[in-house]
């Protein structure tokens, strides 16, 4: 029945064989997934989402699931590909999966930085920023995980084109994340979040803006916690709960700070593996380990949102 199962997702691969890959769960599950086009990058290149959907109209409550913002973190790509035919494969086999599903959409944007995920191909591994043109500067890029809507410019971000975490000249300026605002506003039933990152094997929540507590840090920390308990329940893996700023640092406009200001109340990072070894250089033998175990995680959280 499968039209195409040559893909190894043991092995990173090109743009252009992640969107085949894409094309193929959606031609393999036609009654469950669909590849959308949500817009175009800054060197023209689309940006493709895979929906997840049992049917039951267009205001479902949905979970968007992103990764790849940050180019070199090629780990979040290859995972958010293997989580992709994961899902699929395990509708109306896992009851999880199942159940999740009769309720909840999923959004998966495997590679959130087109862009830039060809340039660490092709140019630079360790290219973070996206490929936009810096007027007056000879620098390149902004950095998509600060240039959202929620303290844009505040602490932990630059205003020097040259930085690594440079945030653009207004927030959204970067049309990869714009796109994300425009899909995201537009259905308006959001529910959960999840940015998927490396390295450091950790699990964040809002927020990264300042150390004041989000006002459901509680609940928040407790999914994490559970999630992470179900992630190290598969090989021992452990990660780090907390909330963004005095997890890692201090970072002002990223994706799930404007998701959880903007309502979306499940809104989680993790940083994949590992804890600094390979650090972004994570090798091929290790996506499918981490894959299996993120996705423990990731199905803890969709049933919190599920149930809530
Ligand atoms: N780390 C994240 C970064 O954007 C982070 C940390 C997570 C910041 C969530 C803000 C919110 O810097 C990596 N490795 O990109
Ligand atoms: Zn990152």
């Amino acid at each position: 029945e499968r039209s195409d199962s040559n893909f190894n997702y043991g092995a990173y691969h090109s743009l252009e064989a992640i969107y085949h890959e894409m094309d193929s769960i959606a031609t393999d599950f036609p009654k469950l997934a669909s590849r959308v086009k949500i817009g175009q990058t800054f060197e023209k290149r689309p940006m493709y989402v895979l929906k997840f959907s049992t049917g039951g109209g267009k205001r479902r409550p949905a979970i968007w699931l992103n990764a790849g913002i940050h180019s070199r973190e090629w780990v979040s790509q290859a995972t958010a590909i293997w989580t992709a035919r994961k899902i699929v494969s395990e509708y109306g086999k896992d009851p999880a999966v199942t159940s999740i599903l009769k309720k909840v959409d999923i959004f998966l944007l495997p590679v959130a930085n087109p862009d830039g995920y060809v340039y660490t191909q092709t140019q630079n591994r360790l290219w973070r920023k996206t490929r936009s043109l810096n007027p007056g500067s000879h620098c390149i890029g902004t950095d998509p995980n600060r240039n959202w809507n929620a303290s844009f410019g505040g602490r932990g971000t630059s205003d020097n084109p040259c930085s690594e975490v440079y945030h653009g000249p207004h927030a959204h300026s970067e049309v990869e994340v714009k796109s994300v605002v425009d899909f995201i506003q537009k259905h308006g039933n959001f529910k959960g979040f999840i940015d998927l990152h490396s390295y450091s094997q950790l699990l964040m929540y809002p927020y990264g803006y300042t150390v004041k507590k989000a006002p459901h840090a509680e609940e928040l920390d407790e999914v994490a916690r559970r999630a992470a308990k179900a992630l190290a329940s598969l090989s021992g893996t452990q990660y780090e709960v907390g909330p963004t700023c005095t997890t890692v640092y201090p970072a002002s406009g990223s994706s799930i700070d404007w998701a959880y200001d903007n309502g979306i109340k499940y809104a989680f990072t993790f940083e994949l593996r590992d804890t600094g070894h390979y650090g972004f250089l994570l090798p091929a033998n290790q996506i499918i380990p981490t894959a299996e175990e993120t996705w423990l995680g990731l199905k803890t959280i969709m049933e919190h949102v599920r149930d809530n």
